[in-house]
């Protein structure tokens, strides 16, 4: 029997620069990597910042499915990151371009560089409203609750779909 593995789920944020631009060919350098299929993506939401007072963020997620283990799809998403010129001041500060790793298959993992589940995104309707669009049913293997269950439990206040138009 194969079991089919390396499936994963990312976010996506920006709020410095045209950040649906750079959200967007972010999406298109994934899809045309070797060893990665892009299987779905969200809609975009503006979204207020956690965090220090900075911009409004515009944040997505996209489902993948990668050969790349864990830390190598951790590494081609911080290179990505590095070609849209992301410079890392202070945490959770403005940036034009965030890639987290969100979940990959069922893998519970904690060390120094990699934490998946991704530690905050339980809590962060910026990450869960898109996840959900997507992912309803992906049991967060942490708390064992599936993404739509997590969903109901964050205030959604703060986001908001943008029409394709917008
Ligand atoms: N990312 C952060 C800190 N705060 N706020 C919103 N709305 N969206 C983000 O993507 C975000 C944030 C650190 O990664
Ligand atoms: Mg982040
Ligand atoms: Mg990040």
């Amino acid at each position: 029997m194969v079991v089919q593995s390396g499936h994963s789920a990312i976010a996506l944020g920006s709020n410095l620069g045209d950040s649906r631009a750079i959200l967007e060919s972010a999406l298109k350098i994934l899809a045309q990597t070797t060893g990665i299929s892009l299987q779905a993506q969200s809609g975009w939401y503006q979204t207020k910042a956690v965090g220090p007072p900075q911009p409004d963020y515009l944040n997505g997620c996209a489902l993948l499915q990668t050969q790349m283990s864990p830390p190598q799809l951790l590494e081609t998403l911080l290179g990505i990151e590095a070609k849209f010129g992301r410079l890392r001041r202070e945490r959770w500060g403005p940036r034009t371009l965030d890639l987290d790793l969100l979940l990959f298959d069922d893998i519970i993992l904690d060390t120094p560089t990699l934490q998946l589940p991704h530690p905050c995104m339980r809590e962060r309707a910026f990450v869960l409203v898109p996840l959900a669009e997507i992912a309803p049913a992906w049991i967060e293997p942490v708390s064992g609750m599936a993404i739509a269950e997590l969903l109901r439990a964050v205030n959604c206040s703060g986001v908001r779909r943008l029409m394709p138009a917008d």
